[in-house]
């Protein structure tokens, strides 16, 4: 069954030629039909030439460069838009989520025992390698808000994979870093599986998390809860 995983970037070219060549190694290995879809906002460090240059060596690379948008979770469906597998997948650019957990995350949704797979860090077994102690309260404290939305341990998580039927016809709002979440809450499934991820340290590059973030986030979850505790019900 074919799947597609869609990489958002920005000034990521350090990291992605790694990434690409360890998620071909992965899927080869595990005999699975991938496409990789790399959406990228235009990066001042020219990552959508690397990408690009980079469709030379691998056939199933796609390239989306995004000149007039910024922003995650909008690259991600966008990602996804171009796709017609029918298992769609997410993942960081910059090594923080292990390719070799791949199969592990697609396997459930081919034999229907999931209709989402998501990376977790927060369960056993799962963990990050290398935050401050400051980032890590952060997180939590970040996840904790969450706790009205979802059952998901890890719902922040940007290493998920997901049946297309769970956002088909869904009006997804692509504000803000957590496409996973807002897909947890807007979706249509029944079965999520988490799968323990070491979070490693990106390698190269720097974090995009600033200003905006919190208070994104911050807009993004009181939509979420209108739309569970409001609208819904
Ligand atoms: N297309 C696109 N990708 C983005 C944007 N912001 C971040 N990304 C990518 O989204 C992924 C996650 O961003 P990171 O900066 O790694 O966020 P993070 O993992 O929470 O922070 P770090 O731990 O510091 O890396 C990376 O692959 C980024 O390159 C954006 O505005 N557009
Ligand atoms: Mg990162």
């Amino acid at each position: 069954m074919d799947i597609t995983i869609v990489i958002p970037t920005y000034n990521e070219s350090e990291n992605l030629p790694i990434l690409i060549e360890k998620i071909t190694e992965v899927l080869d290995g595990n005999k699975l039909e991938g496409k990789i879809i790399v959406v990228d906002d235009d990066s001042p460090d020219e990552t959508w030439k690397t990408a690009l240059e980079l469709k030379n060596r691998y056939a199933n690379l796609e390239v989306l460069r995004r000149r007039d948008k910024r922003g995650l979770s909008s690259a991600v469906l966008e990602g996804f838009a171009m796709s017609k597998s029918p298992i769609l997948g997410v993942m960081d650019a910059d090594l923080s989520h292990p390719p070799e957990k791949i199969p592990e995350l697609v396997e459930p949704i081919i034999n229907r025992e999931a209709d989402i797979t998501i990376g977790s860090r927060y369960i056993d077994e799962g963990g990050i390698e290398k935050w401050s102690i400051g980032r890590k309260v952060y997180s939590k404290i970040a996840t904790l808000l969450v706790l009205g939305l979802t059952d998901v341990k890890d719902p922040m998580s940007g290493f998920f994979f997901l049946r297309r039927e769970v956002i088909e016809n869904k009006e997804l709002n692509p504000l803000g870093f957590k496409i996973g979440l807002e897909i947890l809450v807007r979706g249509k499934y029944e079965n999520v599986i988490e799968v323990p991820i070491l979070f490693g340290d990106r390698i190269h590059g720097e974090s995009k998390l600033g200003g905006g973030v919190v208070r994104d986030y911050l807009v993004h979850l009181s939509n979420l809860y209108i739309y569970k505790y409001i609208l819904r019900k």
